[in-house]
């Protein structure tokens, strides 16, 4: 396993009284109905208790002012409707994550439509073809606007969901903090993060929580929706002595498999359904712990003192999602080479359509990454598919640092492996996908740490 270097200070959730109310903000039933009003969400400044010291309020950037923004929830097929209202001081727009949607409404600044100015408003309205986990963020100085809070969970429930006890919607986030307990500022944007393992922070929170309760019933079934909306955290979670099955990755069903105590590692942007039966006597407490940099205890099952229920016997199945599956012998292959980033082989790279030595290019833009020798996004698409080709991608991570892959409008898979949207790849390996390109618009690719895109990380593709 890669230990990620950080010369920061020990990573957090402080000590102390441990803290309830954990469920995300709601917004009000039927509200998201066809032809009804759309869902008004303001990007905000808001504050925000990410601290266990009851006086330390720590302002943020928020969806209704909140981190997490506030759930949103619908059926497969039927229509979501936001209105994005933005109060921020810049830019801003909504990503969709993981939803095949229609390209218009991908939220993507500079590719898939202008960014939000301060003041004004944007409507987004699809509907999701895959029931599953998602969520969504900004997509324009995604850097700063996610490390400052700006992203909440979307949920796509299945026609006829399955049975389970307790459905708990888990999005964790890294803050940086600095020790008057404020959003360490200086360091959004850092060229060192940039060239490191991006900006990780040292105060770790679920549902926006420094550690909190998840109360639960002796002998119930519950499915935990593990969200990673951290900067660029892998995040590692244990849950003691509980089997966590593992049934959907980046919202698509898996065959359930078993972790059987181990790690359950996850990359910025991905998500990880899990079904858990709870088998902890009444008034126990079970942790959830992190261990990506040293132990410590995100937060707590506690189990009711009285109440229990019997097990149920059968394992929890989900119904896959209708994704097109890429011909065997792939029409279109490409090539994406990774490099840069510090203690890299990267010599030169060209940006905007210039060539650059590396010192010059880091000097000069504040690039240090490329993908085939390109740093950020280019004029031009990494390539073109024309609808319903089936693609092959070879992405060899020439690099010292894991990244996280993502692919937009389309979920990908390798040969026999589960279907994913984020990829995680570690240094010196590669990793070959495929997809149908079977979603038309320009989509981007990138890599999930933020600071790794902002940095050069960000290319696209477009299918005619
Ligand atoms: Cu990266």
């Amino acid at each position: 396993m890669i230990r990620i270097p950080t010369n920061r200070r020990a990573f957090i959730t402080g000590a102390g009284a441990l803290a309830a109310g954990f469920a995300l903000p709601r917004i009000a039933r039927g509200a998201t109905g066809p032809g009804k009003k759309p869902i008004l969400l303001t990007a905000r400044q808001g504050s925000a208790r990410l601290l266990e010291t009851a006086d330390k309020h720590t302002p943020i950037w928020g969806y209704r002012g909140t981190a997490p923004g506030p759930l949103l929830r619908f059926k497969q097929g039927q229509e979501l409707w936001v209105r994005l209202k933005n109060e921020l001081p810049q830019p801003t727009t909504i990503h969709w994550h993981g939803i095949r949607i229609d390209n218009v409404m991908d939220g993507v600044a500079g590719l898939t439509q202008d960014a939000v100015p301060p003041g004004e408003t944007f409507d987004y309205r699809f509907s999701a073809p895959d029931a599953g986990t998602f969520w969504y963020h900004p997509h324009n100085r995604s850097w700063e606007q996610l490390a400052r809070g700006l992203y909440g969970a979307l949920i796509v429930d299945e026609p006829d969901p399955p049975a389970v006890d307790q459905d708990i919607i888990v999005i964790a986030d890294d803050w940086f903090l600095g020790d008057d307990g404020q959003i360490h500022e200086a360091s959004l944007g850092s060229i060192r993060d940039r060239a490191h393992a991006g900006r990780l922070g040292n105060i770790l929170t679920l549902n926006g929580k420094p550690r909190g309760i998840f109360p639960v019933v002796s002998g119930e079934r519950i499915r935990l929706r593990l969200i990673n909306s951290c900067n660029a955290r892998i995040l590692e979670f244990r849950f003691e002595q509980l089997k966590p099955l593992v049934i959907a990755l980046d919202g698509q069903p898996v065959a359930p498999n078993v972790l059987n105590n181990e790690t359950v590692r996850i990359a910025p942007a991905q998500r990880i359904d899990l079904a858990i039966d709870m088998t902890g006597p009444p008034g126990s407490t079970h942790a959830i712990t992190e261990v990506s940099q040293s132990r410590l205890v995100a937060g707590e099952f506690v189990y009711d003192p009285k109440t229990t229920r019997a097990l149920r016997g059968t394992p929890l199945t989900l119904p896959e999602n209708s994704l097109p599956a890429p011909a065997e012998a792939h029409s279109k292959s490409v090539d994406l080479v990774m490099s840069g980033g510090a203690m890299g082989r990267m010599e030169k790279a060209s940006y905007k359509g210039t060539d650059y030595e590396i010192r010059e290019l880091v000097r000069r833009h504040g690039m240090v990454w490329a993908f085939n020798g390109i740093a950020g996004m280019g004029a031009k698409p990494l390539f073109t598919a024309r609808r319903g080709e089936s693609v092959a991608v070879r992405m060899v991570n020439d690099t010292r640092w894991p990244h996280a892959m993502h692919f937009h409008g389309h979920h990908f898979r390798e040969t026999d492996g589960p279907w994913r949207d984020t990829l995680l790849i570690e240094p010196q390996e590669t990793r070959k996908i495929g997809f149908v390109a079977d979603n038309p618009g320009k989509w981007m690719i990138h890599c999930h740490m933020l600071e790794h895109q902002a940095g050069g990380m960000a290319t696209w593709f477009e299918v005619t």
